[in-house]
């Protein structure tokens, strides 16, 4: 029997705002690099969002999960809207498909791209990846509100640490550790939170001290903050909670030049089900509808599903394509240039031209079995693209441990 082209179906949800225009430019990259590598992606779009919500009172169909259930992969663009209140956006799309597919972990890697500039005066070195926890903590709809419209009104919102959730967003830090810098830096507050960060700190260490030569620091998350303006290449891997995962990932993708750049991969490590893929920013309604949104974080969250998918050497020169077009000045507003949207994807196009790649040399495995790079297990330390899209750490020397003044170490304190 002959074999058979590769071939990933993709579900794609644009959403909302600008997410209407970084996923268009982002598919047409990822068309391209795919004719270049020689496979193929089957995209079932899906017009679910805000304007939907309106038509219909609801973000998504009734069997929206189960239309996402059998794809190889999830591509997402942004939701929120202007009117639409953001708890309806987000727990109507976005973290029913996060918790329904065990997307557990939040991957963010955020490092400067060539000939972006950071707004600090010393980024030295800024080449993090957070992992965020991505199906319980903070985000929680375990609570209430009692005694609506009158003065006692009250609101309840409790947050869910659960070991398992905590042992494994904490394995899946220590492995990616493993093979970077060798530093975990786990952002707490057990000052503050009496229970659940006690606990979220002793789990990650019991994980931690699990794998010789990982070592791990507990920073309280206001100290994190200050540490990543001011000492941004002394952090690494950096493993929070779902609300500080956002919060930081958003800080440091500034820091790094613009929200605008950053990609995530909310990723089931198990690969039982789909994981999903998306920019960090949101809709950004101040903008959208003007062509001149920074399509990077959407390309490179492609690049990240490619390379999950296991079509590594297509995620890498897809990198490539859109490091090299900001190295040569192209740039979107957000990084103080002029480009729009579709002219940076264009200028991407023109660095994937089609190369002769045989669309039937490789025998398609079902994705479920398909062994991409597996985010779960250490990978070799130049493994194929996994340097490239979480950043170069494989090729730099380990970053020593560093501990800002007034920084404690939970793990040591005494009060
Ligand atoms: N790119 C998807 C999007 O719109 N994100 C905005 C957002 O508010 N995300 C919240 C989250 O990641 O938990």
């Amino acid at each position: 029997m002959p074999d058979q082209p590769r071939r990933h179906v993709i579900d794609v949800i644009a959403g909302d705002g600008i997410g209407q225009e970084v996923v268009p430019a982002a598919i047409r990259c990822l068309d391209a690099v795919s004719a270049r590598h020689g496979f193929g992606i089957v995209w079932r779009d899906h017009d679910w969002g805000s304007d939907r919500y309106r038509s219909d009172g609801r973000m998504m169909p009734a069997d929206g999960l189960d239309q996402l259930a059998d794809g190889d992969a999830i591509f997402l663009g942004a939701v929120g809207a202007p009117g639409v209140p953001d708890h309806v956006t987000l727990w109507g799309l976005l973290i029913p498909i996060r918790r329904a597919f065990l997307q557990y972990v939040n991957l963010r890697p955020v490092r400067i791209l060539p000939g972006v500039r950071s707004p600090l005066a010393d980024p030295g070195g800024l080449d993090v990846v957070i992992v965020r926890e991505n199906v319980e903590g903070e985000y929680c709809e375990a609570g209430g509100r009692i005694y609506a419209g009158r003065p006692e009104e009250c609101a309840i919102q409790e947050a869910v640490f659960t070991r398992t959730g905590i042992e494994r967003v904490a394995r899946f830090a220590a492995e990616l550790a493993a093979d970077r810098a060798g530093l975990v830096v786990s952002a707490t507050k057990s000052n503050g939170m009496i229970h659940s960060m006690p606990f979220w700190d002793e789990v990650v260490s019991e994980v931690i001290a699990g794998y010789g030569g990982v070592h791990i620091e507990h920073v309280l998350i206001d100290a994190l903050a200050a540490r990543a303006v001011l000492k941004p290449g002394s952090l690494d891997v950096i493993v929070a909670s779902n609300l500080f995962g956002d919060i930081l990932s958003d800080l440091i993708a500034a820091l790094a030049g613009s929200i605008g750049l950053a990609p995530s991969a909310n990723l089931n490590p198990d690969r039982d089900h789909p994981s999903m893929f998306e920019p960090v920013h949101g809709s950004a309604p101040d903008i959208a509808g003007q062509g001149i949104a920074n399509p990077v974080g959407q390309i490179w969250a492609g690049a990240m599903m490619l390379d999950h998918l296991g079509e590594t050497a297509a995620a890498a020169d897809l990198v490539a394509a859109f490091e090299s077009v900001l190295a040569e000045g192209t740039r979107t507003p957000d990084l103080g240039g002029s480009a729009g949207t579709a002219e940076f994807a264009d200028a991407v196009l023109g660095r994937l031209a089609p190369t002769p790649v045989s669309a039937y040399t490789v025998p398609t495995p079902a994705h479920r079995d398909q062994k991409g790079p597996d985010w779960t297990r250490p990978q070799p330390p130049n493994h194929g693209t996994t340097g490239s899209l979480l950043g170069s750490s494989a090729e730099q020397p380990p970053k020593a441990p560093h501990r800002m003044q007034g920084e404690r170490n939970v793990e040591n304190l005494t009060e």
